[in-house]
């Protein structure tokens, strides 16, 4: 697992000056599974054509990535499995993202940026060949 998972957040504006963050209640900070996950990159665009922004959230591998379906109530739902998201992120490590209409046919497409955490890499090679600690391995990788 990933050291540095922590659950996400949703900052909601409610005016004058004042946000609220309700990740929890609208179902974005964990996984569907209610594990947290190593969030790399977001965006939001209506990818549904409900006039809704919806967020696509990338992680690191084995966690899926998650593209979040607004419910129009301040939740959201995660349809990475029904989309074929989940299956085609599972093994990978994605970091920036941005939602654009592609091919200009009116459905939102996105580009996502691939990449592995170095830190990932050099934590896995040094746990397997000696008993470094975590925190070791990421104060090294720094
Ligand atoms: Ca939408
Ligand atoms: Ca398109």
């Amino acid at each position: 697992m990933w050291p540095t998972t922590v659950q996400n957040f949703l900052f909601v504006n409610r005016g004058n000056g004042k946000f609220e963050e309700i990740g929890l209640m609208a179902e974005v900070a964990y996984s569907e599974d209610g594990r947290p996950r190593s969030g790399m990159g977001v965006d939001s665009a209506n990818f549904n054509g409900d006039s809704w922004s919806d967020l696509f959230v990338a992680n690191v591998d084995q966690e899926k990535f998650s593209i979040y379906q607004n419910n129009k109530d301040e939740t959201f739902r995660d349809q990475a499995m029904t989309t074929g998201v989940g299956q085609a992120t599972l093994l990978l490590s994605r970091w920036g993202l941005k939602f654009f209409d592609f091919d200009n046919d009116g459905a939102m497409d996105f580009f996502l940026a691939n990449g592995l955490p170095t830190t990932w890499l050099r934590s896995t090679s040094k746990s397997e060949s000696s008993n470094s600690t975590a925190s070791e391995l990421l104060t090294e990788a720094a």
